[in-house]
C-alpha cells in the first residue's frame, strides 16, 4: 500500500528520514502482546526493541500506539513473518490518551495521529450526558477534533428529543444519528473522513464500534457481539485495535469498549459557553454562588444554562487541577529515573573504557 494513502504526510517525512537499513510503517494493529505494522512491502508482525522499551520506561514519547508512524528494523535473512523490531516513533500530530484507571498517575494512549474522534454512543440506552462531556474535553487535547455518533439510530422512538439535549453540550462540534444495523447515516461519517485521514472510534462496549467498522469497511473484520439481554451492557469483545483502510480512501481505527474515561489532560473549549459567562461575572474570581453580578448564576436562573453542566465545569477543572500537581510530582520522579539509567549508562561506558585500556 503507498504510505500517503495511510496517512504519510510531509509532517512526518520533515522528521530526520528513516536510514537506508530500517523500513517505514504505520501501527495498524495492537494486539495485547504485539504490533502489526503496514509498510509499502505489506504487513508484518513487530514489537519494540529492547533499546525503545527501556526508552519507554522514561519517555512516553517512545510507548508505541496503534496510529504511530515507526521505523523498524528487520534482521538480515528474516521472512515477511518474522516478528521485526520497532526502533523509532515518529513525533505524533495528536495524540488521544486517557489516565490509567486507579490512583496511579500514568498516562495510557489510546492511539496516535488521529484527524477526528467519534465518540460512539448508543441510542439504545439513556445518553450519559455527563460522560459526552467528558469526552469532549480530553479530545480538544488531544489535536483531533471530535464527532459524536449517536448508533443505533434504529431503536430510537425520539431522536429529536436526544438531539436538542446534546446540543447544550456538544456546541459546535458535529452530531451525527447513524444505524450501523440499516447502514442510515453513514454517508456524513464517511464524509468526515477525506482520503488519508484517520478516525478512531472510541466510547462504551457495546455501543456497536466495531459494527460500525464493519459497515464502513463494507465487510466483517472485526468480531461483534449482542449486548446482555438484562441490561444492554456490552461484553467487551474487541480486545485489540485495528486501524482498516476504507474503500473511499478515509482509515478508522476500532477500539475495545472503555469502563471509564479518566482525563490526562483536557481542554475547556468543551466548556465555551459556561466560560464566555464566567468572563462576565462582575468580579474576577466570582465562585459563581451567591456573589452580586454573577452572569452564571443567572443564566441557570433564567432556565438557559443547566446548573448539572456548571457542576461537571467545576469538576473537570478541578480534576485537571489535582492532575497537574499529580503529573508535576510523577514527573519528577521520572526525571530522577531518567537521570539514574542515565548515570548507569555513563557508568558502563566508563568500565567499556577501562576494559579496553586494560586489553
Ligand atoms: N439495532 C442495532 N444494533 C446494533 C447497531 N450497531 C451495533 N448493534 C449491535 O450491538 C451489539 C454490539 O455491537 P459491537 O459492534 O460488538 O459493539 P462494540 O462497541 O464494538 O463493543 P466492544 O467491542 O465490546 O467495545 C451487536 O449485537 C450489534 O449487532 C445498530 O445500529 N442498531
Ligand atoms: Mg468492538
Ligand atoms: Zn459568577
Amino acid at each position: 500500500m503507498d504510505l500517503h494513502d495511510l496517512g504519510w504526510t510531509s509532517f512526518f517525512s520533515d522528521q530526520p528520514a528513516c536510514p537506508d537499513h530500517h523500513t517505514l510503517g504505520r501501527i495498524v494493529a495492537q494486539e495485547r502482546h504485539g504490533f502489526v505494522v503496514a509498510t509499502a512491502a505489506g504487513q508484518r508482525p513487530a514489537e519494540p526493541s529492547g533499546k525503545l522499551r527501556r526508552l519507554a520506561e522514561v519517555e512516553d514519547d517512545a510507548v508505541v500506539v496503534v496510529g504511530d508512524w515507526v521505523d523498524i528494523a528487520t534482521a538480515a535473512g528474516s521472512g515477511a513473518d518474522d516478528v521485526a523490531h520497532i526502533v523509532r516513533v515518529y513525533g505524533r500530530r495528536s495524540t488521544l490518551q486517557r489516565k490509567e484507571a486507579g490512583e496511579v498517575t500514568r498516562r495510557q494512549l489510546i492511539a496516535a495521529n488521529v484527524d477526528v474522534v467519534f465518540v460512539v454512543c448508543s441510542l439504545n440506552q439513556e445518553l450519559n450526558i455527563r460522560r459526552i462531556e467528558r469526552y469532549l474535553t480530553g479530545i480538544w487535547d488531544s489535536g483531533a477534533r471530535p464527532v459524536v455518533l449517536l448508533n443505533k439510530a434504529d431503536l430510537c422512538d425520539d431522536l429529536p428529543a436526544v438531539l436538542a439535549e446534546l446540543e447544550t453540550v456538544a456546541l459546535t462540534v458535529p452530531v451525527l444519528a447513524v444505524s450501523a444495523a440499516t447502514g442510515a447515516g453513514l454517508d456524513e461519517v464517511h464524509a468526515q473522513l477525506p482520503a488519508a485521514t484517520t478516525g478512531v472510534l472510541v466510547g462504551s462496549s457495546g455501543v456497536g464500534k466495531s459494527t460500525l467498522t464493519n459497515r464502513l469497511l463494507g465487510r466483517a473484520v472485526q468480531p461483534t457481539q449482542a449486548v446482555r439481554a438484562g441490561d444492554d451492557k456490552g461484553r467487551h469483545t474487541t480486545t485489540a485495535k485495528r486501524l482498516v483502510a476504507l474503500s473511499h480512501g478515509g482509515l478508522v481505527i476500532d477500539t475495545p469498549g472503555m469502563r471509564e474515561f479518566q482525563l490526562w489532560s483536557g481542554d475547556t473549549a468543551s466548556f465555551d459557553d459556561v466560560d464566555s459567562l464566567a468572563a462576565q461575572c462582575k468580579f474576577n474570581d466570582c465562585g459563581h454562588e451567591s456573589e452580586p453580578g454573577c452572569a452564571v448564576r443567572a443564566a441557570i436562573d433564567d432556565g438557559s444554562l443547566d446548573a448539572g453542566r456548571v457542576t461537571s465545569w467545576r469538576k473537570l477543572g478541578r480534576e485537571l487541577a489535582r492532575l497537574e500537581a499529580r503529573k508535576d510530582a510523577a514527573g519528577r520522579a521520572q526525571e530522577r529515573a531518567r537521570f539514574k539509567s542515565q548515570g548507569k549508562l555513563y557508568k558502563s561506558i566508563q568500565k567499556h573504557k577501562r576494559d579496553r585500556h586494560r586489553d
